[in-house]
């Protein structure tokens, strides 16, 4: 008694129409369709202005409580269909619009249902049918319920579907709602509805496709579309995307009957692409019986869904694919989806092979792939590439992002209509990496945009032996994907059509929104991590549920033997026949000798290597540039057109002009000249991190911004000469590991570009780590794979603290490959060349801009290309030292490997006492203090500027100039750190051991750099001090 005159009170307030009403109220009142329509329009008119009705409703709904929420769309629907049809809606309604359609005045139309108690209804004022004010209150109450009804198997539908083969962890039994009934989760409470009631007719509303062609249902067959659209084999989690387009669209795919439902010659084709993808792990596991596969057992539907993908998309002109995934699967995915040759598959368990070229390899199953082939259902060409990766789940996300935009860029494929990404992932990963959420945050941003990946979860409820209780915080693993919005459609990958639709939903969901989207296919793993993996260890109460669970192929097979659509003897015939193509690869496969990794290659750079004769040149293009092209750059990037800028930015245009006429060149001048010469040669430049555009040291500035006028920007380097290639400079995400991996995708995929990313502070490359170590620093190892990124990493010791001043040398250094104790064999020729070649970085710190001009263009003169770290300065932006003549870099000048001294010292080097060796910043502080301590005469100091690979040969002939010098390798880091432990070794080698290196510098620290500046300082002239000691 009480709940229901809680509840009426509730509807009483709803319905009492506020006296100062709003104006669509009012005029509702006076006149529904003049009010409605915005005119006096007729009525079959009504249908193609129900947007503008809709809008002024909402408008008015946020003035009043009687048109507010979702009863606003109700009173709407109720009025739309009473305009259709009077009889269709209750005659409660009929006659309050009968009412106001009659000019009953504000606040007459309708009949407020008694008070509590009070006494029955009095007669309506306004001449109007009188109404039972108790009857409009249950009949609104229940179709507000249905209402609620609906939109609660929308939002929360997925929490009580069918998700789990096993039957083990419907993600509400692992939540609190696990104690509540399926009504509580649904509509928070039980449903309000009678066993009589079931039969009543509710009219739909228009956020429900469920009635297909019908505008109204019985109650009964509501809840039963809702269940099969929500609740069976798909879980569709979309109602939290704040776009009604959208939604809609999404509501469009699942929830007309039958929407799911496919042909016969697509069940089919499913079974026989399932076929192929069990029976290609029951050969191998028949074959290899102790190997590892990471078999796809238990997700054997993978290999159809994502076939259906990729046949979908390429319906609507994707003809190129850029993959990335991780172990499980994987060679199923090369075999069945890329349609690598079996036997090259094969002949990789065998370990006897050969090794076809250079590098170090990888396993099977991290190895990348390249391949064109026409699709069968499409009949287009199409190209497939599965990006390689190391061990370190979801790395690779960024990194095909990034490879997936290049292409996009060289193709002009603005939207992404030609090529698009699919990104594979585990469960444990997907919800444990933190790369997949900064490669999320990358999908929306203008110049990071793939325009929409597919993702898809191999969602075998288990990371290695961790189940999902242990391994996240979140109901599904899929929630990372909310952050941008995109929808989530979770499948019961036992039903084979269902995984079908949802592959299809997805891929048509890429292809009209160009938004990320995900499939969660809910699996098991029917092996252990590998199959050398004990499961029942950790998990044997799955693992009993498992060994009883018939495989998918069998499930669906024998579904399809009922259904009449394959026979016995049709089965037999496609198993034996796929079996025989196995077994025909494999013996084709024994015949293979040598493993090549070069055939692996994920982005294959045709004809880049080699000449027509198949001979690469070891020879450097000129680096420089003619005078009247240095000019042209540098009065192009002084100008900023016809923008108003800011008065500061003004001065330092004004400076660069003034430079330029003086023929002379700052950093930023450097670096823009050697970017806007690769432009005018028609390679294409892109910076990308944070806040490159204007540059952290507010000394770059290639982006102008207007004062007044907002976005009105201005790129000189974009405005050079006519047929230029594009210059993009962008301001990344706030992340390191995701924009790096990006960075590095992009480089890949066409040789001809120069790709940069920018540290903030050098420092914080360490949060890209993964990317650094298994990516750039190995991958050609690996993988033959060649990349020329270039990585600028702000470094120096400036007193800033501990944080800013290390972009941490040592690191990178340790991982140089050349050899400390070994002299190269010859120092001649194209050594310089062939030492580039053999290294796997190439790392140097700059001292003049002319320097870092040439290092930059050399990326792309090579005949090959390597990764280039950078060390770059902050206090030599602006140092007035720090700056170059154009003579530096006109035609036949170089990159230096090293700046010999050129002061006194070097005219009489017999006399000269001390040979500094240096590397950066350091050198001006050292020549300063050498001048001022009157010792110019007795020390030469030499600038090491290409610290790997070690120039041997320039070092020896330095120090032979010194005869009688004692050397010293000196460095503002702390002894630990630094370039110490890579240059000592490799000074020691190139003097034959016959000289000894002496260290000058801060001791050994635990952190980088000191905490104040004060303490610097101090260090900084026992420094000094040290490096002339005993002088
Ligand atoms: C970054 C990273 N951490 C740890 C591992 C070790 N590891 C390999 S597979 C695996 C479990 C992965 O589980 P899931 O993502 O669910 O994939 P599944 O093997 O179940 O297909 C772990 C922890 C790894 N490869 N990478
Ligand atoms: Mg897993």
């Amino acid at each position: 008694m009480l709940r229901s005159q809680a509840s009426f009170r509730v509807l009483q307030q709803m319905f009492t129409l506020n006296r100062t009403s709003s104006v669509l109220t009012r005029n509702l009142a006076r006149n529904p369709i003049k009010t409605l329509c915005g005119s006096n329009a007729p009525r079959r008119h009504y249908a193609s202005t129900s947007l503008t009705n809709q809008q002024a409703t909402a408008a008015a709904a946020k003035a009043e409580p009687f048109l507010s929420g979702s009863n606003t769309l109700y009173i709407e629907e109720m009025y739309e269909s009473w305009l259709e049809d009077p009889k269709s809606v209750h005659k409660s309604w009929d006659a309050y619009f009968k009412n106001v359609s009659a000019g009953a005045l504000p606040g007459q139309a309708y009949q407020s249902p008694p008070d509590i108690g009070s006494s029955p209804m009095s007669a309506p004022q306004a001449g109007g049918i009188p109404i039972d004010g108790a009857q409009i209150k249950e009949v609104v109450d229940k179709h507000l319920s249905v209402q609620s009804l609906i939109r609660g198997y929308q939002i929360r539908g997925h929490l009580c579907s069918d998700l789990d083969p096993l039957d083990i962890s419907v993600p509400a039994l692992r939540s609190k709602d696990s104690m509540k009934s399926k009504e509580s989760i649904i509509m928070g409470r039980p449903y309000p509805f009678g066993e009589a009631e079931m039969n009543n007719i509710y009219q739909l509303p228009q956020t429900t496709m469920i009635g297909g062609e019908e505008k109204s249902l019985p109650l009964h067959e509501i809840i039963k579309r809702l269940e099969s659209s929500y609740c069976r084999s798909i879980g569709v989690e979309y109602m939290f995307i704040n776009n009604y387009e959208q939604c809609n669209w999404i509501r469009q795919q699942f929830e007309p009957p039958g929407i799911t439902k496919l042909t016969d010659n697509e069940k089919r084709l499913a079974w026989e692409r399932l076929l192929r993808s069990t029976k290609f792990e029951d050969f191998l596991a028949k074959k290899w019986t102790s190997e590892k596969r990471f078999g796809l057992e238990g997700c054997e539907m993978l290999i159809p869904g994502l076939k259906t993908i990729i046949d979908c998309a390429s319906e609507k002109g994707v003809d190129s694919f850029v993959m990335g995934m991780p172990h499980r699967g994987r060679l199923n995915v090369l075999a069945n989806v890329i349609r690598k040759d079996l036997d090259q598959i094969f002949c990789q368990f065998d370990s006897n092979l050969r090794k076809g070229d250079e590098g170090s390899g990888d396993v099977k199953y991290h190895l990348g792939m390249s391949h064109q082939r026409i699709n069968h259902v499409t009949n287009k060409l199409i190209n497939l590439s599965l990006c390689a990766n190391p061990s370190h789940l979801e790395a690779v996300d960024p990194v095909v992002q990034g490879k997936t935009k290049a292409e996009q860029f060289y193709l002009n494929d603005n939207e992404g209509d030609k090529v698009m990404s699919i990104l594979l992932h585990g469960d444990a990963a997907f919800s444990g990496q933190g790369v997949v959420y900064e490669t999320f945050h990358l999908s929306d941003l203008p110049d990071y945009t793939s325009h929409g990946t597919i993702h898809v979860v191999v969602n075998n409820q288990i990371g290695f032996t961790t189940d999902p209780r242990h391994s996240r915080s979140s109901p599904y693993c899929t929630d990372v994907a909310m952050v941008v919005r995109a929808p989530i459609f979770h499948v019961n990958a036992d039903d084979v059509e269902a995984v079908i639709h949802v592959c299809k939903v997805a891929a048509e969901w890429r292809m009209k929104f160009h938004k990320d989207v995900v499939i969660d296919l809910v699996c098991y793993r029917r092996n252990g991590h590998n199959e050398m993996d004990e499961p029942m260890f950790t998990q044997p109460l799955m693992y009993q549920k498992i060994r009883n669970h018939p495989n998918v192929f069998k499930i669906y097979t024998d579904k399809l033997k009922t259904e009449g659509l394959v026979e016995q003897a049709d089965i037999d015939n496609k198993v034996n026949e796929y079996d025989q193509i196995c077994e025909n690869s494999l013996e084709a496969s024994k015949k293979i000798d040598e493993l090549n990794f070069r055939h692996w290659l994920d982005s294959p750079w045709k004809g880049f290597f080699q000449d027509v004769y198949g001979n690469v040149e070891l020879k450097v293009a000129d680096t420089g540039v003619p005078e009247e092209v240095i000019q042209h750059i540098g009065k192009t990037f002084s100008q900023n057109a016809d923008l108003t800028i800011h008065g500061g930015l003004r001065r330092v245009m004004k400076a660069r002009n003034e430079m330029v006429n003086d023929r002379i060149i700052d950093w930023a001048l450097g670096e823009a000249l050697a970017i806007g010469s690769l432009l005018k040669d028609g390679t294409h430049v892109r910076l990308s991190g944070q806040d490159v555009e204007r540059g952290t040291f507010s000394h770059r500035h290639h982006k102008l911004h207007d004062q007044k006028e907002d976005r009105k920007v201005y790129v000189p380097l974009n405005d050079l000469y006519p047929n230029q290639a594009t210059y993009t400079v962008c301001n990344s995400s706030l992340s390191e590991y995701g924009v790096l991996g990006f960075e590095l995708g992009y480089s890949m995929t066409n040789p001809n570009s120069l790709v940069l990313w920018e540290a903030q502070f050098g420092d914080f490359n360490n949060t890209a780590q993964c990317i650094i170590d298994q990516f750039i620093s190995s991958g050609q190892a690996k993988w033959i794979r060649m990349s020329g990124l270039v990585l600028l990493l702000p470094h120096g010791y400036e007193g800033m603290g501990p944080e800013h001043s290390s972009a941490r040398p040592e690191r990178f250094l340790q991982m140089q490959n050349d050899d400390p104790d070994h002299f190269p064999d010859s120092i001649v020729g194209d050594f310089v060349v062939r030492q580039l070649q053999d290294a796997n970085w190439i790392i140097a710190n700059c001292t003049t801009p002319a320097n870092l001009f040439h290092i930059l263009r050399r990326q792309t003169a090579l005949p090959f290309r390597k990764p280039l770290i950078i060390f770059t300065p902050k206090s030599l932006l602006r140092h007035p030292l720090a700056r170059s003549s154009f003579n530096e870099m006109l035609p036949g000048t170089e990159f230096q490997r090293i700046i010999p001294d050129n002061g006194p010292a070097s005219e009489n080097p017999e006399k000269c006492r001390r040979l500094i060796f240096c590397t950066g910043k350091v050198y001006y502080d050292i020549l300063k203090e050498r001048s001022d301590r009157g010792l110019v005469d007795d020390v030469a100091i030499t600038r090491i500027e290409q610290i790997a690979p070690f120039p041997f040969d320039l070092v020896q002939a330095e120090m032979n100039k010194y005869p009688n010098a004692g050397i010293h390798w000196l460095q503002e880091e702390h002894k630990n750190m630094g370039f110490y432990d890579y240059c000592k070794p490799r000074m020691r080698t190139a003097c034959g051991w016959t000289r000894r290196i002496h260290y000058t510098g801060r001791k050994p620290e635990a952190a980088p750099a000191a905490g104040s500046k004060a303490e610097h300082l101090k260090q900084q002239k026992a420094l000094y001090d040290d490096a002339f000691r005993k002088l």
